[in-house]
């Protein structure tokens, strides 16, 4: 008997009801009509000044459409131009429902890779393919990934101010809306400190008359800050804290021993990309825990992080490395080494964007902790259906696909270029410099 005739045999034993429940499921996928992808455009939008690039995808069948965040704010013009040029030319009449199979092809079809532009181009992509199929099949993605491991995704806010005081202060306002974890930065009198909210008016000697930066002071003020908090807020409270690369890989290594006595809930970014080989003595020499991801594009940069177990924590940008797609293969490799996710979520990502980090915490079992920016009243008027916060948690929208309609009039009334008063930005979107004393130029 060969091969055919066994399996033959082997169907005729199925009960009916096996088979006729196949066919069933069969015809049920069979009869998802295959949308085709029939226009590809970028809403170009600014509602909190800064620039949101969101992709959308309008489908060859009535009223079936998606989007995608494709943040980066800083080059956004070029993700615009991306889409334009060369995604939407290479997408039109290709199915709208084969997801990765899409991505794969963008990906590959620049040869050179791996780069933030055309990355997070692909993301609006791949959001938008994902948005879709969560509306063809009447349920919110995160029901697509296999559904919630948790009921909503807890979050970090960002306690800010000039001074310490002010910082702690900052901290109680957070712990008051019920949050559990807070990410402390302070101010340093006359330098352009990261994330510390405020513009200090004192003047300090510089060779040049920028914004000034000194490592070592940052050092030694931020360990006051720890200390402060450590002496005046609850023990159980969670602190959080963003190095924002700005310090030697020597000084890092410092003072991620020296805040061991803290206990932080994680320590951010104390290396650049360029410097990652570093976390190898990092990990050798303390115990602090290590966040890192937001500046990562490719798998170069995360791939040895995760599988050597060089951090805790992995906190990419989910449309710089591409998207949804290759973000859930990120999580999933972490799960398998012990590394939990912290997906970046400032206010240069869009709510949609927001919205697929809110779907990674909830399928993903090594869920670490959400980043959260809240969302202004124009970026609400902008992006209907975004994410809710509640206590600290963050909660995904329960209608199909993001649950996220962008009222493109309202989108129009923003455009890329002037900020949250109106103002005329330069430099479209990039930053500055900072420099140190001397003059030379840091990373920021
Ligand atoms: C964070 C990040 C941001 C980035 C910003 C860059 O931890 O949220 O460091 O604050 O600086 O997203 O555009
Ligand atoms: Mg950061």
């Amino acid at each position: 008997m060969n091969r055919r005739q066994l399996l033959g045999l082997a169907a005729a034993a199925l009960p009916a009801r096996h088979v006729a429940a196949q066919e069933k499921a069969a015809k049920a996928v069979r009869g998802l009509p295959s949308p085709k992808i029939k226009d590809v455009s970028v809403i170009a939008t600014a509602p909190g000044g800064l620039r949101l690039p969101i992709v959308k995808i309008t489908t060859d069948q009535d009223g079936l459409y998606g989007y995608g965040c494709a943040t980066f704010t800083q080059r956004a013009d070029l993700v615009v131009e991306a889409v334009n040029r060369y995604l939407k030319p290479f997408l039109i009449g290709k199915p709208a429902d084969r997801i990765d199979d899409i991505w794969q092809a963008c990906y590959n079809s620049s040869y050179w890779r791996n780069g933030p532009v055309l990355n997070n181009a692909i993301s609006g992509v791949d959001q938008a393919l994902w948005d879709i199929k969560g509306r063809q099949a009447n349920m919110p993605v995160y029901q697509l990934l296999g559904g919630k491991l948790r009921e909503a995704a807890d979050c970090y806010g960002h306690a800010s101010g000039n001074e310490i005081p002010q910082v702690i202060d900052s901290v109680r306002k957070y712990m008051d809306q019920g949050f559990r974890h807070v990410r402390v930065q302070v101010g340093i009198p006359g330098m352009a400190a990261y994330g510390s909210g405020g513009r200090t008016d004192t003047k300090i000697q510089a060779l040049h008359t920028g914004p000034v930066y000194e490592p070592a002071v940052y050092i030694r003020r931020t360990l006051k800050l720890f200390e402060a908090c450590r002496k005046e807020l609850p023990e159980e409270l969670e602190l959080c804290h963003d190095v924002h690369e700005r310090v030697s890989p020597i000084q890092a290594l410092q003072m991620a021993k020296d805040v061991e006595k803290f206990k932080l809930f994680f320590f951010e970014d104390p290396l650049s990309p360029e410097d990652i080989a570093w976390f190898r003595l990092m990990r050798q020499q303390c115990t602090t825990p290590i966040a890192m991801g937001e500046l990562f594009n490719s798998p170069h940069e995360w791939s040895p992080l995760i599988t050597e177990k060089l951090i805790d924590y992995i906190r990419v940008h989910v449309s710089q490395a591409g998207g949804l797609t290759p973000c859930r293969k990120i999580a999933i490799l972490g799960e398998i080494h012990g590394v939990k996710t912290a997906w970046h979520g400032p206010g240069d990502v869009s709510p949609i964007g927001h919205a697929a980090n809110v779907t990674l915490d909830l399928v993903s079992y090594n869920f670490g902790i959400q980043e959260y920016s809240p969302f202004s009243e124009r970026v609400r008027e902008v992006f209907d259906g975004c994410p809710e916060m509640k206590n600290g948690y963050l909660y995904a929208n329960e209608k199909p696909g993001w649950g996220i309609e962008v009222n493109e009039k309202a989108a129009a009334k923003y455009p890329f270029g002037f900020g949250e008063t109106g103002e005329k930005k330069t430099l479209n979107g990039g930053w500055g410099e900072v420099r140190r004393k001397d003059g030379t130029v840091i990373k920021q």
